[in-house]
């Protein structure tokens, strides 16, 4: 029974992908389609993949964790553009930049990746493709197009998308666009005590989660040209968002203006696969505090936030065919980057008079090459075998802060940052060994190993204030601390080992796949409490409230398994019926300090009895996840307690249209999302263990939504 529902899909990816070595799951377009009405995150719709979870941010840019490694440590390549979030809280994702409705299709690599897609990361890489371009078969002329629709119940969000084709067997030309907006989401019952939320009078119900609201709106022109075995493609995105508010971070982005301009070239040559691409990248990005946080400081009418990046990329593939049933995949890649993150003057008071330079001049340039080998070395065994190297370069400029004022330290701070060395070149060095055994046509073992290196981001190198206001503003993880960074920091290293095991039944009726896996990682970039006044780690340990903490390299380690599993069971009158699960452990701790490490996603498990009767399909689903007690003891980071959620939904297909409908969180249960971090949606973000008027909101998380009806529609013409 083949089944398009995604629990089914990521069970079969393994055995349909057989060829990609390395590759965890693909979803295809028909995979994600039904999940575009549910959602407006593209990262959200990743983690129907086990192993893949979101840590929360805003509505469009959740970031995805895998394995417990998340934002600088996955590479994620969009139409082969492999671009940075430019913003202190990591709001702008790389993934924030295309819409659902736009992927054609996703593959995630999970720890040990091929060095053909790997890079400057550890824990993975994934790589989304919007929609090759279309072509007639003879010089006709022939168009076509889609528009679809959306409306979710909880949170009143609505949206759609278009997009247009015409073309003729030589060239192609399309339209793409797509909008989406969002009030704030309710929870399924009171998650806090308050209702204080802008310092002005205003409130929100103790289970509105405050700071949950959107606006997007992304476009794309795009021009392809085809002749023979050549394609030659050149892509214009543009994206703006004026408004995206982040319930776990103390700012809101309230204005980004992303243009992107991608050229790519794919060629069949007589000696292999030739591919080249370069893009340019130039993202504006404004933060201040948003509608449900205190907005007014005495006379400084919030705190404005600039942060500036272009990003400059080439990349250059080829994939020979030898005469001995072998492949070799060679590769160079440079990136340019560059990162201004200004936060201007405002008011009379602490913010003052001079602008705040929390980045000025960042520069990161990568240079990598790579070779990758492949081949079925006997009849059952495929091998793979890869080895890259990347020179990156780091720098950043000298800064000032608002003032010298003695209780904040700019003065001091600024002064140690522009004394230091504050330009570093790292010798990265990525492998890869992968081999697989065919036990039968559809059953195999998998074992893999890597070594893999990245270089720390601008933000964890070159921030430098101690000042718990100018920290909290730094803050990666959504955990309400505050961080500053060490241009001393060295790469983290990762050695990983993983197995994966794909049964399937003889007549492919049911099958269960499991991934151990374990890795080591050196110089693992995690952050310890700081003393600002003596400028030192701090001696003694706070519990139960915010803290600033400095960036800093030590040992980890991170084992855990994923298993899938899915089943056939009797067709009758009905229609036709299987069961898909899945299950995940990640377990992740410091080994200098012995504490686990942040935001790894406690036990999980998910169950669906899918149905299909022709063009029909339902689901039921169960998503159960355990308490998350496993924190990270320097953070502070809040534990959460178990949960189980109940999800429907049911969609049709006719020849040119389609309706998905679902309820999810049927229960409407109140929970916190595991990976949601600290709850800041509302009140004086800006005061570190002072967010309310009854001082420190610590100790509340984001909860997730309650229950919620959508429906969408889709018309292909
Ligand atoms: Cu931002």
């Amino acid at each position: 029974m083949p089944m398009a529902y995604l629990p089914a899909i990521t069970v079969t990816a393994g055995a349909s992908e057989a060829n990609n070595l390395g590759t965890s799951a693909t979803l295809h377009q028909n995979d994600i389609n039904h999940q575009q009405a549910a959602t407006s995150d593209t990262a959200t719709i990743l983690t129907k993949i086990p192993g893949i979870n979101v840590q929360s941010a805003g509505g469009i840019s959740n970031l995805p964790v895998i394995r417990g490694l998340a934002d600088n440590r996955l590479r994620i390549l969009v139409d082969g553009v492999d671009s940075i979030a430019s913003c202190p809280n990591s709001m702008n994702s790389p993934l924030s930049y295309i819409s659902p409705s736009a992927v054609e299709e996703t593959t995630v690599y999970a720890g040990v990746t091929p060095v053909s897609v790997g890079g400057n990361s550890i824990g993975g890489t994934i790589v989304v493709e919007s929609a090759e371009p279309t072509f007639s078969e003879d010089s006709n002329v022939v168009t076509s197009g889609e528009v679809g629709a959306f409306y979710r119940s909880n949170g009143n969000g609505y949206g759609a998308n278009v997009e247009t084709n015409i073309a003729n067997d030589v060239l192609s030309l399309s339209y793409k666009g797509s909008y989406a907006k969002s009030d704030n989401y309710d929870a399924g019952g009171d998650f806090k005590t308050y209702t204080d939320a802008s310092g002005s009078g205003q409130s929100l119900a103790k289970d509105e989660v405050g700071s949950t609201a959107f606006e997007s709106q992304t476009q794309s022109v795009d021009v392809a040209y085809h002749n023979g075995d050549h394609l030659l493609q050149g892509t214009y995105l543009w994206q703006r968002v004026p408004e995206e508010l982040y319930p776990n971070q103390r700012m809101d982005m309230l204005d980004n203006q992303l243009d992107r301009v991608n050229l790519r070239y794919k060629g069949e040559l007589n000696w292999g696969q030739l591919e080249a691409q370069a893009y340019h990248e130039d993202v504006e990005h404004y933060m201040n505090f948003g509608k449900d946080k205190q907005f007014l400081y005495g006379n400084a009418a919030g705190m404005p936030m600039y942060t500036d990046s272009e990003t400059i990329g080439a990349n250059l593939k080829g994939i020979v065919d030898l005469t001995d049933q072998s492949t070799v995949t060679l590769g160079a890649e440079y990136q340019d980057y560059t990162l201004d993150d200004l936060w201007p003057a405002s008011g009379t008071g602490m913010m003052g008079p001079d602008d705040f330079e929390n980045i000025n001049n960042g520069q990161r340039t990568r240079i990598g090459v790579y070779g990758e080998w492949e081949k079925q070395v006997a009849p059952k065994w495929t091998t793979q075998l890869g080895a890259r190297y990347e020179n990156v370069r780091t720098s950043a400029d000298e800064v000032s802060g608002y003032n010298s004022m003695m209780m904040t330290n700019q003065g001091r701070d600024s002064a140690i940052f522009n004394a230091s060395d504050r330009s570093t070149t790292d010798n990265n060095v990525d492998a890869t060994a992968i081999a697989r055994y065919d036990m039968s046509d559809n059953s195999s073992i998998e074992f893999g190993a890597s070594h893999k290196e990245r270089t720390p981001s601008l933000y964890e190198r070159y921030t430098w204030s101690t000042w718990g206001m100018a920290s909290i503003m730094n803050n990666t993880v959504g955990d309400g601390n505050g961080y500053f960074g060490d241009p001393d920091l060295k790469p983290e290293k990762s050695n990983t080992l993983s197995m994966t095991f794909d049964w399937r039944g003889a007549d492919d009726n049911w099958g269960i796949k499991a991934t151990p896996y374990y890795s080591h990682i050196d110089d693992y970039v995690d952050a310890v409490q700081w003393d600002s006044a003596n400028n030192t780690a701090a001696t003694t340990q706070t519990s139960d409230q915010y803290n600033v903490m400095r960036y800093t390299n030590q040992d980890a380690r991170i084992y855990g398994i994923d298993i899938t599993a899915d089943r056939d069971l009797p067709s009758n009158a009905w229609g036709d019926w299987g069961l898909a699960g899945s299950l995940s452990y990640t377990n992740g701790k410091n080994k200098d300090t012995g504490s686990h490490l942040y935001n790894i996603m406690p036990l999980n498990a998910s169950i669906a009895l899918n149905h299909e009767n022709n063009n029909w399909k339902n689901q039921v689903e169960m998503v159960a996840v355990a308490a998350k007690n496993k924190v990270s003891t320097p953070r502070n980071e809040v534990k959460t307690a178990g949960d189980g959620l109940l999800n429907l939904s049911t969609g049709y297909q006719w020849d040119a249209v389609s309706v998905e409908a679902g309820i999810d969180n049927v229960l409407d249960k109140n929970y916190a999302l595991p990976l949601g971090g600290s709850y800041m949606g509302q009140g004086r973000t800006m005061g570190i263990n002072n967010e309310l008027t009854t001082g420190s909101n610590w100790g509340t998380t984001v909860p997730g939504a309650g229950r919620s009806f959508y429906m969408g529609v889709n018309y292909k013409f």
